[in-house]
Formats: C-alpha cells, structure tokens, sequence
C-alpha cells in the first residue's frame, strides 16, 4: 500500500493497512460531521469503512504521518487503500444541478459564516473567560447564523412560506450534507447558550431534534469515537 508514498513506517498499522475506506479523526463537530456521513452511507449502501480515533491534544495530527495524508493538521481525514473514489453520488448529496449548487452555497455558509463563530466563541470561553468583547463578538455572530438557519428552515422569506424540514431541496427539503455539516455543530448550542437566547429559533431547534433522531447521527457521534489513544 506505501507505493503511493502516503505512508511512512510511522503511519499508524491500522491507518496503512486498513482494508480500504478509513476515518482518523476525533470525536468534535468537524470530526463528527464526516463520523456521521459515513455511517449514514454505511446504513444505506453498506459501505464499510473502519476508524482511528486521535487525540489531538497531544499534536498527533501534527506529525509526519498525519501531514502527509493532510498538511492542514487536522482531523477529519479519510482514506481510501482501495483507491476508489470514496464519494460516488449518494442519496446525502444531490443530482439536480440547482439543489447540488444550493448545498454548496450552504455549507461554504456554514463553513465561512457559521464553523468560525462558533469555534471561536468556544476557543475564548474556555482559553480566555474574561475577554467579554471577544466572547461577546463570537456570540453575537453565532447568533445571527443560527437566525440565518431559522429564515431559511421557517420559510418566512421563501415564495411559499412554507417551513422546510431541512436545509436543501425542493419542498420541504431532503436531509444531506449540508444538515450534517452544520447539525454537528448547532446541536452543541446547550454549552453556550439558554434556554431563552434560544427562544428565536424555534424552527431550528426542531430540525436539531429531528436530525438527532436518526440512528446513523447517533451511531456517528457515539462511544465508537470516544477519545484513545494509538
Ligand atoms: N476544514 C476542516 C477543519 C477541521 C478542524 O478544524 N479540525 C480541528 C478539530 S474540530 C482540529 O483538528 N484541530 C487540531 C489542530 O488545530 O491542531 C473541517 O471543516 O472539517
């Protein structure tokens, strides 16, 4: 499997000689968005996969061997040893060209609007409690996306006026990458906000609910990806 040269003798034996598609990551939104992907593909095409789950508390993802499959130093990262394409379309992705691009849009959103905000609100309130602007920046802004989701989900802007179950698709829309990337996230709103500063989002926080009752997401967050060590 080396001749590819991404591996090296300090790549980890589970990660080299995996039978073919692999998931090294961690059990955090960004990790647990792919965690929940694949097991969603796994429960509905019996795509196997198998997982090494880091601790990026010690810099593993750091090293050389994680630098080669990914030189941005952190997880998620997936790898195919069977050197197949490892995301043919799939039912949580779309066809139609006009639902394909209005899942990028949202998840390029999420990912430069949403990700950002709430990962830095997380990074100030645990490393710098005192920093109120900064946490008050990050908050604020977090605040705004998840009511850029509740417009979208309650539809009160949309030519029907009809609420939606998910992000994308037509009608009431079809759950896909672009929930489960940002679902990841939103879902932690407990650790940093109430009961009360939620109370704007009543369309959101039933999609959160909605999306937590599937068993794939809850496989994809599970005790499978609890915190290990190599
Ligand atoms: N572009 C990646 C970013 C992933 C990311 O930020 N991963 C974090 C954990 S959530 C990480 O590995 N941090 C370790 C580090 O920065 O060294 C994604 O959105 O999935």
């Amino acid at each position: 499997m080396a001749s590819h040269g991404l591996y090296i003798d300090s790549t980890p034996k589970e990660v080299s000689s995996a039978p073919g598609l692999h998931l090294i990551t961690q059990n955090t939104p960004n990790g647990q968005a792919t965690q929940i992907l694949l097991e969603e593909l796994e429960s509905a095409y019996g795509t196997p996969f198998t997982t090494t789950v880091i601790d990026i508390s010690t810099n593993e993802q750091k090293k050389e061997w994680f630098l080669r499959l990914n030189p941005n130093g952190r997880i998620p990262v997936v790898v195919d040893n069977t050197r197949s394409p490892p995301f043919p379309d799939h039912k949580f992705g779309f066809t139609d060209p006009l639902e394909k691009s209005e899942a990028e849009q949202w998840i390029f959103f999420w990912h430069g609007g949403g990700a950002p905000y709430q990962g830095n609100l997380n990074y100030f309130s645990r490393n710098s409690p005192e920093n109120d602007f900064g946490i008050a920046r990050f908050k604020n802004e977090t605040l705004r996306v998840f009511g850029v989701l509740e417009i979208r989900l309650s539809g009160i802007y949309a030519a029907d006026k009809q609420p939606r179950d998910y992000v994308v698709g037509v009608g009431k829309g079809k759950y896909s990458i672009a929930d489960i990337k940002t679902w990841a996230w939103i879902k932690y709103w407990p650790t940093r906000f109430t009961q009360d500063e939620m109370k704007e989002f009543p369309y959101l926080l039933k999609w959160v609910e909605r999306i937590a009752a599937r068993e794939a997401v809850k496989l994809g967050i599970g005790e499978k990806y609890a915190k290990k060590s190599l």
